[in-house]
């Protein structure tokens, strides 16, 4: 067993409870690490420690320099992947193969935001006032709490450590506790590559008791969040008190909509990897499949024979496509919705239960499922079950298949499947989501905007606009004129 420690001011620091969780990997069900059950006492440190250095080697830094920091990081995060990946793998049971990809994809968000570090500009207004100069600066916030989840730890870290650190501010990270030894890996590196002690702090600990503290620090200028629904609603609520700023993503029931003159082969690898990949557990599942009702049957056979062929077991082997459930409440939640699935009358076509495959050993897996014959009222079709369970609705009409995939209280992502062009664009603009794709699904790039309409969120992570959700804009005015006019006047 592993036993961690948090990284608060550049050191490696025992929690001030003296107590550790176990964290477990969801393949073996074994506790595997010791990570720090961090509270109150710890996080004022950690905010302390990042206000020092907000305030001190942080900002002494050119906008050049910090940036130059920032690539560096890419740099070495490039140099571990490797051991990162597994580390992820072991913790939170994702593919191998996945982690694989996503490490080395992650630098790119610290080469990028690196590259942005300088670029940030103010501007200068024609203000119409004689004699009088008014200009912008563009300022961080000050310090930054980051609370991630568990289905993509440093991916979901880093969309917001790497805007956050552009753009001046210094971070308390606080991962999920079903995820949080690949943190203390990144928390090497962060030393590494020469981030001035305090610029990043780690803490760990149970959303209730660490998570809670963090967001009501008074220190805490911003609150960057990717969870749950309900805990978002709930953590936006705390940090109005304290009048935060806040970014929100929240996951969704993203509608994956197959029209009868799509390409079906390549749909069908749409919907699968939409539902399958990664076991379900991303914010972004295509977990609602659209089908119109000409090519249904006909859809229905093709996705059930590419779905069957899914190869589940170890996520450390490279031959596995569909791995655990990372946590045991999750998968407990999984298997509840299946039950209410069937309660509803949906009618289950692929899969439905606890998978007990002999590959799968003791881990927590689900057989990958799909129900046919769902209504949009259904539970299953409106509520995120995060794991590999797949709705199926069938529609008529391309307002129909409008109207269902806009009829829920999310909003984050939504797939079209089609060879015309004309609707294509049209059912861009029609769906409430904050991505669409178009003939492919899960696409996510360090340049383009992601975050969710309606309750999948708010602001937005990646590309260009994402630096903005971490700065401030300030007005200065400077009067050139020699006589200081009449004080009773506003001027
Ligand atoms: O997430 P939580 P959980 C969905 C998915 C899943 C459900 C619950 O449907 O079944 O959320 O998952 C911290 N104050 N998603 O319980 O609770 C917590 O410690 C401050 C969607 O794992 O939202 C963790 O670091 N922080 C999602 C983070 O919030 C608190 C990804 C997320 O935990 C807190 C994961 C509190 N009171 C689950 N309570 C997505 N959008 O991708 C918890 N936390």
């Amino acid at each position: 067993m592993q036993k961690h420690q948090m990284l608060i001011g550049g050191q490696w620091r025992d929690p001030a409870g003296g107590q550790w969780f176990a964290s477990e990997n969801p393949f073996t069900g074994q506790a595997w690490a010791e990570v720090p059950r961090g509270g109150a006492e710890d996080v004022d440190r950690a905010v302390k420690a990042a206000w020092d250095a907000f305030r001190g080697p942080w900002r002494a830094l050119s906008a050049s320099a910090r940036g130059a920091v920032l690539r560096r990081f890419g740099d070495l995060v490039a140099e571990n992947a490797d051991r990162l990946a597994e580390l992820e793998s072991r913790d939170n049971g994702k593919l191998i193969t996945e982690m694989r990809g996503q490490l080395r994809y992650i630098p790119q968000w610290f080469y990028y935001f690196g590259g942005l570090a300088d670029k940030i500009e103010g501007r200068v207004i024609p203000i119409d006032k004689p004699g009088v100069f008014n200009f912008t600066r563009e300022e961080p916030l000050g310090v930054v709490a980051a609370i991630t989840p568990w289905n993509s730890p440093l991916m979901l870290a880093t969309w917001k450590l790497a805007p956050a650190l552009a753009a001046g501010n210094t971070v308390v990270w606080k991962p999920s506790e079903f995820s949080s030894v690949s943190a203390f890996a990144f928390g090497e590196l962060f030393e590494q590559a020469g981030f001035p002690p305090g610029v990043v702090n780690i803490v760990t600990g149970f959303g209730s008791e660490i998570g809670e503290a963090l967001v009501t620090h008074p220190k805490v200028a911003k609150v960057a969040f990717t969870g749950g629904d309900a805990t978002g609603q709930h953590v936006y609520e705390l940090a109005a008190r304290g009048i935060k700023k806040v970014t929100l993503e929240l996951g969704g029931k993203s509608a994956n909509v197959v029209f009868d003159d799509a390409d079906i082969d390549n749909a069908v690898k749409g919907a699968v990897s939409g539902i399958f990949a990664a076991t379900g557990q991303t914010c972004i599942a295509g977990s609602r499949l659209l089908v119109q009702r000409t090519i249904h049957d006909r859809f229905m056979d093709k996705l059930l024979t590419l779905a069957r062929t899914a190869r589940m077991g170890d996520p450390l082997d490279d031959a596995t496509q569909v791995g655990p459930i990372t946590t045991r409440p999750q998968y407990d939640k999984v298997l509840g919705y299946i039950e209410i699935a069937k309660g509803e009358g949906a009618q289950c076509v692929l899969g439905g239960a606890a998978a007990t495959r002999r590959e799968c050993g003791e881990g927590w897996f689900v057989e990958p499922t799909i129900f046919t014959g769902v209504t949009p009222a259904m539970r299953i079709a409106q509520e995120e079950v995060f794991g590999p369970v797949l709705s199926v609705i069938a529609f008529d009409t391309d307002d129909e298949a409008v109207e269902i995939a806009n009829d829920t209280l999310f909003g984050l992502a939504a797939g079209v499947w089609t060879t015309s062009i004309k609707r294509a664009l049209r059912m861009s603009e029609r769906l409430e989501a904050g991505t669409v794709w178009i003939n492919t699904y899960r696409a996510v790039s360090y340049m383009s905007p992601f975050g969710g309409y309606k309750r999948s969120g708010l602001g937005r992570e990646s590309g260009l606009t994402a630096i903005r959700d971490y700065l401030q804009e300030k007005s200065v005015w400077i009067d050139t004129n020699d006589d200081v006019p009449n004080p009773f006047v506003m001027r």
